[in-house]
């Protein structure tokens, strides 16, 4: 049972039960990941003293190029994931092919994969609103050697071991799965510690929050334009407050605890949407799912969609299970009238 303000490594240590076989891998792995998050909320927080740092393209003050911050951040957890021994293989949205990792013994003997988007909305950095880090994790499918992308990478949602974000906002946390329910931990960056402060975060069953991005009303399907109006109509607990910062990690965690539905559903101008499916709405599929909410691409579990590609996008509507049911009662309905 999680302890309020039990620190991540407490945390680990006493579940380390919760993952029979893996014999520490997966907590290692955990563990890199947090520690990278430190380094990388460091560089982020300090985006704004841009005159210190240099924009992207210059050098700083002590002549350093200066990293774009989500080549930065790939950058980091590449090499904090690579130095520990625990992936064979590693996929990012800011590398179009997926990086091998050898292994000292340069056999690829490690068991599990790694897909992330290491810097998930970096274009509100420069407004200063939050962004955040998204990671999904798999054993790997084949037993050793170079990892294959068909049969190690393109794994439907429904596989990961684990899943989870960064949300670098007023206050910088992770929040994760393993499949045994979803804990959030806050960084006192004093002590560069993680506590526990969100234990077992549920999705709320209903919710009055919509958010989706009502610039693109004129292009979305007829089924969304009708959920849309019916969130706006005065009726019952409606109409709903929309609320979309355009940063997913920061919207689905809002939502997540104060119940709501985040929507970006394929469009005229995105015939997918515009999320990828492999690190962005399937590690969000499996945290919604594991507190409880809902996860779909307007019709199918979005953890079933069975990947061909491993950037591919998929339309996505997550969130409290009422709200995203109410959503594809009214997608279903649009389809049956085309
Ligand atoms: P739009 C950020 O670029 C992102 O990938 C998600 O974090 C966010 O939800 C979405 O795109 C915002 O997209 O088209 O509404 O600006």
């Amino acid at each position: 049972m999680p302890k309020p303000n039990q620190t991540l490594g407490e945390f680990i240590i006493e579940n380390q039960s919760d993952f029979p076989g893996s014999s520490g891998e997966l907590s290692r792995l955990i563990n890199s990941l947090r520690l990278a998050a430190k380094v990388v909320n460091h560089e982020v927080n300090k985006a704004g003293l841009v005159d210190i740092i240099g924009a992207y393209g210059e050098t700083n003050i002590q002549g350093e190029d200066q990293q774009k911050l989500d080549v930065y951040a790939n950058n980091k957890f590449i090499q904090t994931l690579t130095n520990r021994e625990i992936v064979c293989g590693i996929a990012s949205e800011e590398n179009d092919d997926f990086i091998q990792i050898e292994g000292h013994k340069g056999d690829h003997q490690n068991k599990y994969v790694v897909l992330m988007d290491p810097l998930d909305g970096s274009s509100n950095i420069d407004v200063n609103v939050s962004v955040g880090t998204i990671f999904s994790i798999y054993k790997r499918v084949t037993p050793v050697g170079t990892p294959v992308q068909s049969e190690d990478f393109l794994q439907p949602g429904n596989k990961q071991v684990a899943a989870g974000y960064i949300i670098y906002g007023t206050s910088t946390m992770l929040v994760y799965t393993t499949g045994h329910g979803v804990n959030g931990f806050t960084l006192n960056p004093a002590l560069g510690s993680w506590y526990l402060s969100h234990p077992d975060m549920k999705f709320p069953e209903e919710g009055q929050i919509y958010s989706i991005n009502e610039g693109n009303y004129v292009h979305f399907p007829q089924g969304v334009k009708d959920y849309i109006k019916y969130c706006q109509q005065e009726e019952g607990n409606r109409p709903y407050t929309s609320r979309y910062i355009g940063s997913m990690v920061s919207d689905i965690h809002r939502n997540m605890i104060k119940g709501g539905i985040f929507m970006y559903p394929k469009s005229s101008k995105n015939s997918s949407g515009k999320l990828r499916l492999l690190y962005e709405c399937n590690p969000m599929a499996f945290l919604t799912e594991q507190a409880g909410g809902k996860a779909s691409d307007g019709f199918q579990r979005i953890m079933d969609i069975q990947p061909t590609e491993l950037h591919q996008r998929a339309p996505f509507f997550c969130g409290s299970r009422k709200m995203v049911e109410k959503a594809e009662e009214f997608m279903a309905k649009a389809e049956t009238k085309n």
